[in-house]
């Protein structure tokens, strides 16, 4: 394998200033953000969509193999199919396949396996984690650390769509084969999470949670 030609780093710098007022404002766009559960189907224009999916793109990635795939959703029937699928799923996790320990740890969440948003919310995200690429001949090439490329990329997305003004909910239907079925995608992608998004219903409401204070969840060594 060739090297890659190289190139400087343009890197504007901030002043002192400038970076400790960034970094305060981008605290507090981001702890505006909560994960809703009750979409409205107002549309949203799909240019938004795709430029936070570009901005999930520039996420860092192991040997920068990129290992994701993201399948935009915004046609109703396909919608359906997968509320479908997934409620069957879910059903299965809420009767039989959750510990008591886990539905303790959801009840104060009040979730179900009853999933509206799926099909209300105008745009549904299916990421797709890559465990292989393939070169110009074909080849296999294993990739490396997809779980930490993918979730990387997915932060980036959620924060992306946040900063656009849209709401999201990151759903995880366990097990969700049924999304390569459903989407046409490889046995050797595996379905990595399904972010929904769209504004709020009028009516959202969000549970009162705090989070970890710097202290609780930082260690400093200066
Ligand atoms: N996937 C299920 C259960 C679920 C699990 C966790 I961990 C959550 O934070 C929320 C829900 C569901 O979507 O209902």
């Amino acid at each position: 394998m060739k090297k890659w030609p190289f190139k400087p780093l343009k890197f504007r710098e901030k002043s002192t200033e400038e970076m400790q007022r960034s970094a305060r404002v981008f605290y507090e766009q981001l702890r505006s953000r909560r994960t809703v559960r009750e979409f409205s189907d107002r549309p949203v224009p799909r240019e938004i969509i795709e430029n936070a999916l570009s901005a999930a793109g520039t996420a860092p990635s192991g040997a920068n193999m990129q290992p994701w795939h993201f399948v935009l959703i915004g046609e109703a029937g396909l919608k359906r199919k997968i509320r479908m699928a997934a409620e069957e799923e879910e059903r299965e996790f809420y009767e039989h396949r959750a510990s008591e320990q886990w539905l303790k740890a959801l009840q104060p969440l009040g979730t179900n396996e009853v999933k509206p948003f799926l099909e209300d919310a105008p745009w549904l995200i299916a990421v797709f984690l890559k465990k292989f690429s393939y070169d110009n001949e074909g080849k296999r090439l294993k990739n490396y650390y997809t779980a930490e490329s993918v979730g990387i990329a997915c932060g980036f997305l959620l924060t992306a769509l946040h900063w656009s003004g849209l709401a999201t909910l990151t759903h995880t239907p366990s097990p969700m084969k049924f999304l390569n079925t459903l989407l046409g995608r490889p046995v050797d992608e595996r379905p990595y999470m399904i972010i929904v998004v769209g504004y709020p219903a009028d009516d959202a409401v969000v549970p009162v949670i705090g989070k970890k204070t710097l202290e609780q969840m930082a260690t400093i060594i200066e």
